[in-house]
């Protein structure tokens, strides 16, 4: 993309109403910009940034054996009476009358809906077990939208839903969701500590909250430190295989790590004191075991191995994808601007061309821009004629992990300059050697 013919409207100021550094970088760097409270248009960049997330959510979903499908946002009343959450819902949510005078609902959640399609189209043992879920915008009323995507009134969200004809393959089904969330959030540069939580109103005991350590978080959590020291990596999983999954949600569960709704004093005070810690966290997930609470309400039941019908098993889990937009930036950004982590930057590196209009300087750029874009990469070329000053801080603002910097007297020298956002740290390559360094990040070689 050639910044002269793209869209983004940063701002110079602070915007007077940020409260926190990443609704404030997400205004300045152009990448949202609020239509009503709670409720966002994406520009451009904000755009690209909420679509790789997506991508990401969608690629380790599918590689946990889960299958996406699409459900609609309005959801009719009715099938909410069913359950007996339309009026335990309560102000949250946003119910609306159409034409007819039939009541509807901009859905919040979906459990009801997805039951409504289940027991419709399964009847038997022989279809378990089975994961749908979808990536859809939501609304909540909340009563305090606020910190930008983070507090949404309308937010974007992965919601999955397992059905399962025991308690026993309903358990597996939420340690696979923990373990495909921990490779997820790893994917988009995070630490995200799965705690144990309370359900609210999606019900069921068994639930944990995925949580990225951030002091404007909102939940205040409570852990021993160390969890901090567990990571995934790129570890082969065998989504199937009921042991392994198991071992690996006791690996990373089996430490003290809560939210104060479930915070125990006693349980904490046994962790040795060097080791505790008192934090503020972003809720980036949650997974569900519910069993046979909508089943039961909806008459979701198949038919067993011995012909009699059995209520299904099920569980819910959610990935807040426009949350995590903000989360990221919480967790990776300093006094200059976002920096994006490799697996969610909106272009993979930027161009910036020191002197517009010298003949030579325009060429080499160009030269860089193509082969960029022939090895599978999107650069953002500044080719804007501004000040080299002006130039920087933009890229800076908006965080892509690498910037070449072309310029006459470099170029005297057949070297261009690529930097780090991160380190800062630059050094001066040929412009194939520059080409070969970032094609390498991305595993375009
Ligand atoms: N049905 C279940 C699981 S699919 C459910 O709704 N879970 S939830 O309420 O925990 O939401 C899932 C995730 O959505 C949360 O972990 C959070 O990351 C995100 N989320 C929830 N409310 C908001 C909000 N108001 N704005 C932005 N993200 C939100």
């Amino acid at each position: 993309m050639r910044l002269s013919r793209y869209f983004l409207p940063v701002l110079k100021e602070d915007p007077a109403d940020a409260q926190i550094v990443s609704h404030r970088y997400m205004l300045r760097a152009g990448m949202i910009k609020q239509a009503q409270a709670g409720i966002y248009s994406w520009l451009p960049l904000g755009f690209k940034v909420l679509k790789r997330i997506e991508e990401i959510v969608h690629e380790e979903q599918v590689r946990a054996g889960h299958i996406p499908m699409l459900m609609p946002t309005l959801q009719s009343a009715d099938l909410w009476r069913e359950s007996g959450r339309y009026e335990d819902y309560g102000e949250e949510m946003l119910r609306i009358t159409d034409r007819h005078g039939r009541g509807m609902l901009y859905g919040p959640t979906n459990e009801e809906l997805i039951t409504d399609i289940f027991r419709t189209h399964v009847s038997s043992y022989k279809d378990l077990p089975l994961t749908l879920y979808h990536i859809q915008w939501k609304f909540r009323d909340e009563r305090r939208p606020r910190f930008g995507v983070m507090r949404g009134r309308e937010f974007y969200m992965k919601d999955g839903y397992n059905f399962d004809i025991d308690k026993a393959a309903a358990l597996h089904a939420y340690n696979r969701h923990l373990v495909s969330y921990l490779r997820t959030y790893e994917r988009m540069g995070l630490q995200a500590i799965p705690m144990r939580a309370d359900s609210g109103p999606i019900g069921g005991d068994d639930t944990h909250e995925f949580l990225v350590l951030a002091e404007t978080g909102e939940s205040e959590v409570f852990y021993d430190s160390a969890v901090t020291d567990l990571t995934f990596g790129d570890r082969e999983i065998d989504y199937d295989s009921v042991a392994q999954c198991q071992s690996i949600l006791e690996e990373f569960t089996s430490k003290y790590a809560r939210t104060d709704e479930t915070h125990d004093e006693a349980l904490f005070d046994k962790i040795p004191e060097e080791r505790r810690r008192t934090a503020r966290g972003i809720e980036v997930g949650q997974i569900f075991y519910f069993g046979t609470k909508y089943s039961d309400a909806m008459g979701a039941t198949v038919q067993g191995p011995d012909g009699k019908p059995v209520p299904v098993h099920m569980g819910s889990h959610g990935i807040g994808v426009s949350r995590l937009a903000g989360a990221i930036i919480e967790a990776s950004h300093d006094d200059k601007g976002i920096i994006w982590p490799e697996g969610v930057t909106p272009f993979h590196c930027g161009i910036v061309n020191l002197k517009q209009g010298d003949a030579e300087a325009d060429a080499a750029c160009e030269n860089l821009y193509l082969q960029l874009t022939n090895a599978g990469l999107e650069p953002l070329y500044d080719d804007r004629d501004e000040r080299a000053g002006g130039k920087f801080a933009t890229m800076d603002l908006i965080g892509l992990p690498r910037r070449i910097t072309v310029g006459p007297r470099g170029l005297k020298n057949g070297v261009v300059e690529l930097t780090s956002r991160k380190s800062g740290e630059s050094e001066e390559l040929t412009p194939d050697a520059a080409i070969a360094k970032v094609a390498a990040i991305y595993g375009k070689e």
